[in-house]
C-alpha cells in the first residue's frame, strides 16, 4: 500500500515538472477540476478526461462562441493539450454540457 502510494507520488511530479509550466484540468462528471487556471503565454493546458462520457472543449461562453481553441472529442481516459500564444482572458466550455464553463488566465 505504502509503496503504491509512493509511486503515485513520483509519477505525478514527474508530469508536473515535465516542460515549461503549464496547468492541467480534470474533466470530471458535470465539472472542470479547478474550474479556472492560470499560466504564462507559451504553456499549455491539458484537459484529461476522467468523465464517463465523451467531452469537447471550445473556447467562448455560451450563447457567445469564439474561435480561439476547439478540442475534437476527447473520450474517457484520453487527453488533449492546447498552447496560449496569446496573453487574455479565456472563457470555455464544454460542447456536450453547454452550461459547464471554465477559464483559462495567460499571464503575459
Ligand atoms: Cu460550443
Amino acid at each position: 500500500m505504502a509503496s503504491a502510494v509512493l509511486v503515485f507520488v513520483v509519477v505525478f511530479s514527474a508530469t508536473a515538472c515535465g516542460g515549461s509550466g503549464g496547468a492541467t484540468v480534470t474533466l470530471r462528471e458535470l465539472r472542470f477540476e479547478p474550474d479556472t487556471v492560470t499560466i504564462k503565454k507559451g504553456d499549455s493546458v491539458t484537459w484529461n478526461n476522467e468523465d464517463r462520457r465523451n467531452r469537447q472543449i471550445m473556447s467562448g461562453a455560451p450563447p457567445v462562441m469564439t474561435d480561439d481553441f476547439m478540442s475534437p472529442v476527447i473520450e474517457t481516459g484520453q487527453s488533449w493539450s492546447h498552447t496560449f500564444d496569446q496573453s487574455g482572458e479565456f472563457p470555455y466550455h464544454d460542447m456536450k454540457i453547454p452550461n459547464q464553463l471554465g477559464t483559462v488566465i495567460v499571464e503575459e
